[in-house]
């Protein structure tokens, strides 16, 4: 690595202080990033390229058309709605491998695993409609496990998820044909309308790649998110520490990463467990140290305070630390990259889903029903490599954090236990000391700095008293610097830090994983359930920015978020639709129109700034909340006078 690289590559100083430190050889995403320039063709803003027939791939530029006559228009709106499709399978199939746990823990068939959250499972079985009255809990657990896989195959009508939304909200998804209608015919639709001479209208295919987008959040992530809830308990807030400062000289270091959450939670829980940590003792470490990386850590992390280490752009450089002497992958966001990268350290990398084989990884499969006996295989595995470690170059880098902000907690934590609500954070927006919420969430994206836009954002939104929700790497990302501690709270303004000083809360909310984004559907929808900030998501002064966005699966949530009346700003690398202005305009006016929300490429990150702050507070001027009011309890009649009752 040059020392070029070394500078730009990240504001992580852990990052930076593994890389300072190398004396090996060692190349990771940062140096590829620099010696690979982006496809000229896929990166252009001026064309775009259509490889969905053997008679291409056709390059288009301007009017320009491929062999069958498709325009730049229809193939950027294909091309879109393939990357959304994607991105739709990869948290839905997450979500229906949690709906196939479900049942086989309501069926006794997972040893080691049990529903941890009964009040939760009831919940989520009134939102499919099930009785719950005089049944045992595992009925009603296996109906919803049941209801629950039978909404990915499902061929017409309506998911049942969707009625969390408010009714405004559905009643636009129905005028214009897309509720979803099963998850995976959604997915399938999709890949058959952008075949090769099949759906040539730029907007009619838009349409269905929201349709497939909102099965992926209401419905395969919220699959997810509720089940895991169930399973191993709904969060709740609770200190943690980050960053790669978190992983022990003398202890076995395991990392868990990427996205399911099933063995690495067992792992992390096994950590404690007498007779491993007497044979880790055995081979001459003090205990197990159990940490994550990407969103699998987010999961962990919040039900068990486990550390993430890092986010996307850190895992290979956890290795390169000589102090991973197990990294467990599952799925998703795990780069090819660390299978060559073990070859030059200690670190046995273990992958353990059918659906993730990694060539140079160990492959352990959590067979059905066996988690508990794959996760001390693979605890045993990790203390057993302790001893082959070689240099050990930690960087003593941490901050403290709390995470753990589901919407269960929040009713908690603004209302007490016998009187949960979201009415405080109504009335702090209602009276402006709360500007309007910013959800920041995504990935890395090796072609910009680690974590900068994300920080940047995050700092810049809580100064003006603009509440930050985030989930994913983003979240991890400003935990490394210290925003989810409560003490950041001095650097929210005036408003913000009363309401975090009265509440007890950092001025920035870990909300989960990237399928927990499903978590702010819930919190948006509840929130203007409580009153007051509208009929419609559309109504709320908020708004949604991926600053680093890299995968398909952040164009599947900025779909959606779209769709559900949110504002959606991506940042860094553009949407692959700029070079199609048509197909920007229906992204942008064309959704808001119909839909009251927008996906948007925005190059500059002070013009995501401007642009969301012009954005939320259009909303409180629509709401007639613009103008700010000393701080007053909102009852009945002054929220009949706001004309929103
Ligand atoms: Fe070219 Fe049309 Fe085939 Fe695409 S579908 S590769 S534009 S001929
Ligand atoms: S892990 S999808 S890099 S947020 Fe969820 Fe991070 Fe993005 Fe993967």
């Amino acid at each position: 690595m040059n020392d070029k690289h070394k500078k730009v590559c990240s504001e992580d100083q852990a990052v930076l202080e593994v890389l300072k430190n190398l004396d090996e050889a060692v190349e990771t995403v940062f140096d590829r990033s620099q010696d690979m320039k982006c496809c000229p063709i896929g990166a252009s803003v001026s064309g775009i390229c259509c490889k969905n027939c053997a008679m291409g791939p056709c390059r288009i530029r301007d009017d320009k058309v491929g062999l069958c006559g498709a325009t730049l228009a229809t193939i950027a709106a294909r091309n879109l709605a393939r990357h959304i499709a994607v991105g739709a399978a990869a948290h839905s199939d997450h979500g229906r491998d949690m709906a196939m746990l479900l049942k086989e823990v309501a069926e006794d068939k997972a040893e080691g695993l049990k529903i941890k959250d009964e009040a939760k499972l009831l919940k989520f079985a009134k939102n499919l409609h099930i009785k719950t009255e005089e049944r045992k809990i595992k009925d009603i657990a296996l109906e919803a496990a049941n209801k629950a896989l039978a909404l990915f195959g499902q061929q017409e009508g309506e998911i049942d998820l969707i009625s969390i939304a408010p009714q405004k909200r559905q009643d636009i998804w129905r005028k214009n044909g897309i509720v979803p209608r099963g998850i995976d015919r959604e997915v399938v639709e999709t890949l058959h309308r952008t075949h090769m001479g099949v759906d040539q209208e730029p907007e009619n295919i838009l349409d269905h790649a929201l349709r497939n987008a909102l099965s992926d959040g209401w419905g395969g992530s919220m699959v997810g998110t509720e089940i895991t809830d169930i399973l191993f308990h709904t969060p709740q807030a609770l200190p943690a520490k980050t960053n790669l400062g978190m992983l022990s000289e003398k202890d076995v270091n395991l990392v868990v990463h990427g996205h399911e959450p099933t063995l690495s939670e067992v792992i992390a829980e096994l950590a404690d467990d007498s007779e491993l940590v007497q044979y880790a003792k055995s081979k001459g470490a003090e205990g197990i140290n159990v940490v994550g990386i990407c969103c699998t850590a987010n999961e962990v992390l919040m039900r068990q305070g486990v550390a993430p280490i890092g986010n996307f752009l850190s895992q290979e450089l956890a290795v390169m630390t000589g102090s991973v002497d197990a990294m467990v992958v599952d799925i998703q966001c795990i780069m090819q990259a660390l299978g060559e990268l073990v070859k030059k350290y200690h670190t046995k990398l273990i992958t353990s889903s059918p659906k993730c084989k990694i060539p140079g990884a160990t492959h352990v499969p959590a067979e059905e029903g066996k988690v508990l006996e794959t996760a001390k295989k693979i605890i045993k595995m990790a203390i057993d490599n302790y001893g082959n470690r070689k240099k050990v170059r930690i960087p003593q880098i941490t901050s403290d954090l709390i995470a753990g902000f589901s919407h269960e907690y929040i009713r908690y934590m603004l209302g007490g236990r016998f009187r949960e609500s979201l009415r405080p954070l109504n009335d702090g927006i209602i009276d402006g000391r709360i500007q309007g919420v910013v959800a920041i969430v995504g990935c890395n994206n090796a072609r910009h700095t680690q974590d900068k836009y994300h920080n940047y954002l995050t700092k810049e939104f809580i100064k003006r008293d603009y509440l930050v929700v985030q989930t994913g790497c983003g979240a991890i990302s400003s935990a490394k610097c210290g925003m989810l501690a409560p003490e950041f709270y001095e650097h929210a303004g005036e408003g913000l830090q009363s309401i975090c000083e009265a509440v007890g809360i950092p001025p920035v909310l870990h909300l989960g994983s990237c399928v927990d984004n499903s978590r702010i559907l819930t919190v948006v929808s509840d929130v203007i359930a409580e009153g007051g900030l509208g009929e419609d998501i559309s109504d709320l002064p908020a708004a949604g920015i991926a600053p680093e966005w890299m995968s398909e699966k952040a164009l599947s949530i900025g779909a959606y978020f779209a769709a559900s009346g949110v504002y959606v700003a991506f940042g860094g690398e553009p949407i692959p639709v700029v070079s199609s202005q048509e197909v920007v305009d229906i992204m942008t006016k064309g959704w808001d129109k119909k839909y009251g929300g927008q996906l948007e490429y925005v190059p500059d990150v002070d013009q995501i700034l401007e642009k969301v702050i012009n954005h939320i507070q259009a909303k409180r001027k629509a709401l007639k909340i613009d103008v700010k009011k000393e701080r007053v309890l909102f009852d009945m009649d002054a929220r009949r006078e706001l004309g929103n009752v």
